[in-house]
């Protein structure tokens, strides 16, 4: 059964400096995903050291670290159906190569360590990831006119 959802996304510094920000929360808009949090931030090595905790070991952590501390990046929070599992399908596959044409990936990038957007992979870590870029919480809104919200 499909239940609602938040997901943390993020467009990484490369998404940022070529100016695909608007594009990639026009797509997540459209699909009918609400945003529930957003903010431009540059992060620290030290941050991006806990948002990647589990990759500590992996040869390209530290290239990885120092490429998505290069510049601003945009941290979003959305909430909808099934965000985690449909955002990743958005997202496509981490070797931008491998990703369908259609998903944010297989559209816009090229290399794996260049992939423009992080999108959690889970329930588990959206919770952890949203409370590492949200600690300060998230304000809850309600509309009058949300009902095509779903
Ligand atoms: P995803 O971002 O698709 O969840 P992860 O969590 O395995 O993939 O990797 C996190 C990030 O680490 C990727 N988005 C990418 O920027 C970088 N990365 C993953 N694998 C490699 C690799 N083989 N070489 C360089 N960077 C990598």
């Amino acid at each position: 059964m499909s239940t609602t959802e938040r997901t943390y996304i993020m467009v990484k510094p490369d998404g940022v400096q070529r100016g695909l920000v608007g594009k990639i929360i026009t797509r997540f808009e459209e699909r009918g995903y609400k945003i529930v949090a957003l903010k431009f931030v540059q992060p620290t090595e030290e941050h991006l050291e806990k948002h990647y905790a589990d990759l500590r070991n992996k040869p390209f952590f530290p290239g990885l670290i120092k490429y998505m501390a290069s510049g601003p990046v945009v941290a979003i929070v959305f909430e909808g159906l099934d965000a985690v599992k449909t955002g990743r399908a958005m997202l496509g596959a981490t070797n931008p190569l491998a990703s369908p044409i259609g998903s944010i990936r297989g559209d816009f990038c090229l290399a794996v360590g260049r992939n423009i957007i992080h999108g959690s992979d889970s329930v588990e870590s959206a919770n952890k990831e949203i409370a590492l870029w949200f600690p300060e919480g998230i304000t809850e809104w309600k509309s009058v006119f949300e009902n095509w919200i779903y």
